[in-house]
């Protein structure tokens, strides 16, 4: 494995090593996808190099979760053409899976997920898949292409009846029949404010394991305003981590990505926050072991978790 001369952190060396790590950060800079803005090929970069202002130390978990060992790895290079592009990403996590890592892939469009989640599904027989994000993302193709990142969610629900989508807040007409004719579990940010939708029974019934994949348009601006197709009206840092940490600890969650960064010079913040949530969604990972009893801290917590 080739890794990053950037490890996500920047910890000491010992703490970036593949051979050892409990985690593996995959970059992987595709945005052949992308509708509006543009910007994503950079964002796993922009990432990396945020991450170095990152606290070890988790306050609320009362750990450093990095010292699980978490390796950066360099990205693989991207065909041009999306099959090509979905093959690479599952050749890349497969090779990382069978080496028993936890992998988080950073995008890149959406269009990349579907191949991480057929990786996982391989290795698993089974997958339900968590998506957040502003869009349904069930277009059967869109402009032309049924591997477009408006189209991520109709190929993942092709490899699994257990899906569950929250924050959605834009979709066609197309979208919504489908949803209603599939009866498919999509909380609105609208349901979700609300408290329209069960979002505890729903996540209750996903059969584990579970694959998370965060669009980062899913949160609002206040916390990330760089993507490429944004929508008002998102999650807060809060509500977003909330409900985060509730699937980490009430199923059992063996990958995510994150996606939909677009790189901006002038704004550092989206990069950081982005970084931050990559963090913390490691450290719910981490903590959900250690209260199964699965694991135990590499140093221990100084109080009950939660
Ligand atoms: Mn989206």
């Amino acid at each position: 494995m080739i890794v990053h001369p950037k490890a996500f952190l920047a910890p000491e060396e010992e703490f970036s090593q593949y051979e050892t790590a409990a985690a593996a950060i995959l970059p992987f800079p595709y945005e052949g996808g992308v509708s509006y803005g543009k910007g994503t090929g950079e964002a796993p970069d922009a990432i990396l190099d945020a991450s170095a202002y990152v606290e070890f130390y988790d306050e609320v978990l009362k750990a450093e979760p990095y010292r699980m060992g978490i390796a950066t790895l360099a990205a693989p290079g991207i065909p041009g053409t999306a099959e090509g592009m979905i093959q690479t990403l599952y050749e890349s996590t497969s090779a990382l899976l069978q080496d028993e890592k936890f992998v988080v892939v950073l995008g890149g469009d959406h269009s990349i997920s579907s191949g991480y989640f057929r990786a996982l599904r391989e290795k698993y027989g089974q997958l339900s898949c968590v998506q957040l994000d502003a869009h349904s993302d069930l277009r059967p193709e869109y402009e032309g292409s049924p591997l477009s990142h408006a189209s991520v969610m109709a190929r993942i629900r092709e490899m699994t009846p257990h899906a569950l989508q929250v924050g959605i807040r834009a979709m066609c007409i197309e979208e919504a029949q489908a949803i209603a004719a599939n009866n498919w579990q999509v909380c609105t940010m609208h349901d979700f404010r609300h408290g329209l939708f069960d979002l505890d029974s729903a996540i209750q019934a996903l059969p584990d394991p579970v694959f998370i994949t965060v669009d980062v348009d899913a949160f609002d601006l206040s916390v990330i305003a760089t993507t490429g197709t944004p929508e008002p009206g998102g999650f807060t840092w809060d509500e977003a981590l909330g409900l985060l940490r509730k699937i980490f600890f009430e199923r059992n969650v063996v990958g995510f990505d994150v996606v939909e960064l677009s790189y901006d010079p002038a704004d550092r913040f989206s990069a950081f926050s982005t970084a931050r949530l990559v963090y913390k969604m490691l450290g719910y990972k981490l903590a959900a072991e250690v209260a199964r009893g699965r694991l135990t801290w590499p140093v221990k917590p100084q109080g009950p978790l939660f």
